[in-house]
């Protein structure tokens, strides 16, 4: 990685930093979903379908249709092992290791997810907002970054993520927790002078591109004006190599109220 690409994070909060994954693990990934589609829908989609219109159209059908056996679907991809392996990825760890500015692998990796955001959606569409106050597991934000990685290409029909330069530098700012309905996803909203008229950054990526962002930078989900879903996996790496890394599990409960709603439905 190139000194001024720390720099540029330093300054501006984020940096795309290009090719970190293969086109083949991608592809993997891509194929992962694909199964699960074939597996949940009884499908029989070709391995090389997921960028066609008609995975799409089918996807956004069921996800209209079914609500249920669609969330179904999308939450049994969050904890797939293959989606996981991308934290692992020697690559991707060297360079957020130089991002945090620690040499050994120190590294710890929480909030994983795989987003499949709808064109036009309203419901889990991410309003302005800064990850710090979603994620805790340091004290010391500057030691936490975001990664966000497309599954498909990104350009602004798609919606790449909407950011403000340098706003890191503000700190941790007070917010409210808002979420307009069950089905909608949770917003720490923040106050609006910190985004109205100000410039927003948006980059176009390839497959294998890689976007960091100091988990303090405001920003927004794109708006997708395609008819393809946006597939996104997104993790947030702390450095656990100072005193103010908050150590803990990730979740480790035993929700019997939900799996018990889970059985009865299957
Ligand atoms: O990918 C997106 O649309 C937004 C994701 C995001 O802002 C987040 O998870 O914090």
């Amino acid at each position: 990685m190139k000194k001024n690409i720390l720099k540029k994070y330093n300054s501006l909060g984020f940096c795309i930093i290009k090719n970190v994954l293969t086109k083949n693990k991608i592809k993997s990934i891509q194929e992962t979903i694909i199964d699960r589609v074939n597996l949940d829908f009884n499908k029989n989609f070709n391995k090389n379908d997921f960028d066609k219109k008609f995975f799409h159209k089918y996807l956004l059908n069921k996800r209209k249709e079914s609500p249920e056996k669609f969330s179904n679907f999308y939450s049994s991809l969050q904890t797939n092992v293959n989606i996981f392996s991308i934290a692992s990825d020697k690559k991707l760890k060297n360079i957020v290791k130089k991002i945090l500015q620690i040499k050994k692998d120190f590294l710890n990796c929480s909030d994983f997810l795989l987003r499949a955001d709808a064109p036009f959606d309203k419901r889990n569409s991410l309003d302005w907002h800064q990850d710090s106050s979603y994620f805790k597991r340091t004290e010391d934000l500057a030691d936490c970054c975001v990664i966000w990685i497309p599954l498909q290409k990104i350009d602004n029909k798609i919606g790449p993520l909407n950011m403000i330069s340098s706003s890191h530098l503000l700190g941790g700012l007070p917010y409210q927790r808002v979420q307009k309905n069950l089905l909608s996803s949770p917003q720490n909203t923040i106050n609006n002078k910190f985004y109205v008229n100000k410039k927003i950054k948006k980059f176009n990526m390839s497959i294998g591109d890689v976007l960091l962002m100091d988990s303090k930078v405001i920003h927004r989900s794109g708006k997708n004006l395609s008819n393809k879903f946006r597939f996104t996996m997104l993790t947030r790496m702390v450095s656990s190599f100072n005193k103010t890394f908050i150590p803990g599990r990730l979740i480790y409960q035993y929700k019997d109220e939900y799996n018990k709603k889970l059985l009865k439905r299957s």
